[in-house]
């Protein structure tokens, strides 16, 4: 197929494109590196030396023989977008293209508009643009488990069976978001929805879940591939951050009780799992919804996992409980389905020891670039303006280390 990846350059958009590339689809890649600018605003950086885009694209075209091309440019500019979709013609896009952290979108009211102009916009720019040139392409868009919130109901997948005073209707699933950048999730579903209802396109939501790893088999091939890995406290999520965390020695960032329960899964799946969405589109008209995860576990006992693993490599890991700098239920029910990608065929990577000996070991290979002033919570959800210190990261430290001598 030929399949459009916006926000290629990023964490997940990156591994999905080799990933589709290698499975012989025609992909491009569109992205406007904005993701590396909020880096550099935040003085944070990937664990792992990520290579610039281009660089990395040669690397794999040449190695693989493959001609995944790339486009350049912001998908809230809606000429640049319709300019990609009239030349590249796809037949999927999947649309990986947000600013993506819950801490990010709290910092203050700034970052809260730029979160949902961002976001709401760029995927509104896309709906026109497939509705004006492009009508049969198929939507895959990345949503977030963390739409739903944690409502003391089972979480359907996507739409809820309700029966209201005698009357029955299937409706979409209650949304009781927890961050700005959650908000602006719900409002892109909402926005896709109406877009298939009015418009006859053809959309799948993945809702996705927290999402772990940073080695797929392609980007194992050479090291110009490699992946991000980021354990900041505002971009890194929670189980990348406790894998580099242990790799130091620090104890593990444990927000409240750690009773917080999510759905999380390998990033080898979130990759399967977008091309079983490309491989069995939706209809015209349709706006399905999957829930993307393959396991739920609580943080606390994220936690506990890491240090099992740790101790048996002989690392001192232990697991402190700091104040909750988010608005969050600490103990709640938690039940979320999850078999329309298993009904598709994914046959899932479950976390195991193995996986967290292979995270730890990424972590512990690049511990000189840990700087460990990115493992304490600065974003407090309660503050309506967060001033976070101004970091140096570690490769800048070496920098002007260098510069004193
Ligand atoms: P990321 O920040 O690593 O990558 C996002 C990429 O999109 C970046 O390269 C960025 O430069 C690009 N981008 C952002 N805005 C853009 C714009 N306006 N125009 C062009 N490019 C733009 O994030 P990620 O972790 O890869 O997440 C990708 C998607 O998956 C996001 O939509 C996110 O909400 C969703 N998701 C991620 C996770 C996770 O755990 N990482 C979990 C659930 C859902
Ligand atoms: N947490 C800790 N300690 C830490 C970091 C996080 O206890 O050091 C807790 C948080 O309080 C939260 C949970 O771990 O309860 C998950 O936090 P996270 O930062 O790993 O993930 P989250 O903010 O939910 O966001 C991530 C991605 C986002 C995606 C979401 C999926 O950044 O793009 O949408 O996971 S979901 O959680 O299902 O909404």
């Amino acid at each position: 197929m030929k399949i459009g990846v916006l926000g290629g350059d990023g964490y997940c958009g990156w591994a999905t494109a080799l990933y589709l590339s290698a499975k012989g689809h025609e992909v491009a890649i569109l992205d406007n590196f904005v993701r590396r600018q909020w880096d550099h605003e935040l003085g944070v950086q990937t664990l792992t030396p990520i290579r610039p885009l281009a660089e990395r694209l040669r690397v794999w075209n040449e190695l693989t023989g493959r001609t995944a091309e790339l486009f350049v440019g912001d998908v809230t500019d809606y000429e640049f977008l319709s300019s990609f979709v009239s030349q590249f013609q796809p037949e999927s896009i999947v649309h990986f293209a947000e600013q993506r952290s819950a801490p990010y979108s709290m910092i203050d009211r700034k970052h809260a508009v730029s979160t949902q102009v961002n976001n709401v916009v760029g995927t509104l720019n896309l709906l026109f643009a497939l509705r004006e040139i492009q009508p049969d392409c198929h939507l895959v868009k990345l949503g977030t488990m963390g739409e739903y919130g944690t409502p003391n109901i089972d979480i359907e997948e996507g739409y809820i069976s309700i029966e209201h005073n005698g009357r029955k209707d299937v409706l979409p699933f209650p949304k009781q978001p927890g961050s700005f950048y959650h908000l602006s999730k719900v409002h892109d579903s909402h926005n896709i929805m109406f877009a298939c209802k009015i418009w006859g396109l053809r959309a799948t939501d993945l809702n996705q879940g927290v999402v772990y790893g940073t080695v797929t088999d392609e980007v194992a091939q050479d090291e110009a591939l490699i992946n991000r890995f980021d354990y900041d406290e505002v971009f890194g999520t929670v189980l990348n951050r406790f894998c580099v965390q242990a790799a130091i020695g620090h104890p593990l960032t444990v927000y409240g009780r750690g009773g917080q329960t999510r759905g999380f899964l390998d990033i080898r799946d979130t990759v399967r799992c977008v091309e079983l969405a490309c491989l069995h589109p939706a209809a015209p008209g349709e706006c399905r919804v999957f829930n993307q995860f393959t396991e739920q576990f609580s943080v606390l006992q994220i936690a506990q996992l890491v240090q099992a693993s740790g101790r048996k490599l002989g690392l001192t890991v232990d697991i402190d409980h700091l104040s909750d700098p988010r608005v969050e239920s600490e103990d709640h029910y938690y039940n979320a389905k999850h078999s329309k990608l298993i009904d598709l065929g994914l046959q899932p990577h479950y976390l195991s020891d193995s996986l967290l000996d292979s995270l730890l070991n990424v972590a512990i290979r690049y511990r000189d670039r840990i700087d460990t002033s990115m493992f304490m919570p600065q974003v407090n959800w309660r503050n309506a303006s967060n001033v976070r210190r101004p970091q140096i990261t570690a490769g800048e430290k070496a920098l002007f280390a260098g510069r004193a001598t």
